[in-house]
């Protein structure tokens, strides 16, 4: 038995808890690229402001077009803020399952099997108790999905939003799904979508009836395999706990393009104070360090310096940014936009502290 949590509006909600005053306006959280005044986007909307056209991924001038006229709330997003209210929540579920697998900042697979016995009652109980929990604790809804399988779960939670409970038994998996558009599987984009119209397959009951042969002339072997599985419901893939971050990076957007290191580094000072205190939180020590710039075509390029032993030190990777970014600004010239990384972590003190000692 396996379940999919996720939170409703998250970014926006939690702005509303914080501030009840907003509660009856749409309310936009955004990110702001900080060049303009309006340049930047969307990063998600409360239901409010749905209704009015607005909703993840639009630009904010866009926005504020569309909500001419109408009071509405533009919120700066607090990335930090919404991880400590998703910690929090992450840690409630913990506590109700026997397995999870985080796969977003506000949603999570959970298994259930052993907890419920099997029992669907039971396991409606369970999901009944962590959203009651959620909102005692934390004051947010969410909206979560019981079903056999990890892509049922996911349609299950998406089924009923915000403040939903859906719980799809194995005998009714094939008519829960079958009506639904195959956009909605997880992996089907646009295009996918459009070559299988093609084949008169809209619904995921249509493509269910499909066998492998079928779609493997369109799709290959392995995407066929996968359709046909995920569409008749046999996905078997485990829920699957994740252990901790490969790395930790923060890009910011400077404020005119720039090939100058100073004026570069005042402005990346607070990424880097953030990629500080996140490895220091989780109590990590990097190996590698990277500057990553972004030029005015949007072209990437990264430089990086490997440690000879781990390390937390706040002073080595300042230090590291500035003699990397000075490469990069003298090999690349104007940067559109700078990022720092850290990576190759290690987790143990003792060792890390062992192998600087020796160094
Ligand atoms: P979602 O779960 O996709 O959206 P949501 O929680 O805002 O709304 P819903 O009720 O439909 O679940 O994303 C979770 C958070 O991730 C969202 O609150 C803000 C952030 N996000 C972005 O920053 N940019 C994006 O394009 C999207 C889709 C989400
Ligand atoms: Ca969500």
């Amino acid at each position: 038995m396996v379940g999919h949590l996720d939170l409703d509006y998250f970014y926006a909600q939690v702005e509303e808890l914080e501030n009840p005053s907003l509660r009856d306006l749409p309310v936009l959280v955004c990110v702001y690229s900080g060049r303009t005044g309006d340049s930047g986007v969307v990063s998600t909307a409360n239901y409010r402001a749905r209704e009015l056209g607005v909703r993840s991924g639009i630009p904010i001038a866009f926005a504020k077009k569309r909500l001419a006229g109408t009071e509405a709330a533009f919120i700066r997003v607090d990335r930090e803020k919404y991880e400590g209210y998703s910690e929090r929540v992450m840690e409630i579920l913990r506590e109700n399952v026997d397995l999870m697998e985080q796969t977003g900042i506000d949603e999570a697979f959970f298994e259930i099997t052993k907890r419920s016995g099997g029992s669907f009652e039971t396991g409606t109980e369970i999901a009944s108790r962590i959203k009651a929990q959620i909102l005692e604790r934390e004051r947010l809804t969410c909206s979560v999905g019981i079903a056999p399988t990890k892509i049922s779960a996911k349609l299950a939670s998406d089924f009923k939003k915000p403040d939903g409970l859906t719980v799809v038994r194995p005998s009714e998996l094939a008519s829960f799904m079958e009506p639904m558009p195959v956009e909605k599987l997880y992996g089907i984009g646009e295009k996918t979508a459009k070559a299988l119209q093609g084949i008169d397959v809209v619904t995921i009951g249509d493509l269910a009836r499909k066998d492998v042969p079928q779609l493997d002339d369109l799709f290959g072997q392995k995407m066929a395999v996968y359709l046909h599985s995920s569409a008749n419901g046999e996905d078997d893939e485990p829920v699957q706990e994740r252990g901790q971050a490969t790395q930790i990076s923060r890009i910011i957007t400077l404020k005119r393009d720039s090939r100058n290191p100073e004026e570069i580094l005042a402005q990346l000072a607070p990424a880097l104070e953030d990629v500080h205190r996140k490895v220091t939180g989780e109590g990590l020590f990097f190996r590698s360090i990277s500057v990553i710039g972004v030029l005015s075509d949007l072209s990437i390029r990264t430089r990086t310096k490997t440690l000879e032993a781990p390390t937390s030190d706040s002073s080595t990777l300042n230090r590291a940014a500035s003699e990397l970014l000075g490469a990069l600004v003298s090999e690349l010239g104007d940067l559109r936009r700078v990022g720092i990384k850290v990576a190759d972590f290690e987790e143990s003190k003792e060792q890390s502290s062992l192998s600087e000692f020796l160094r």
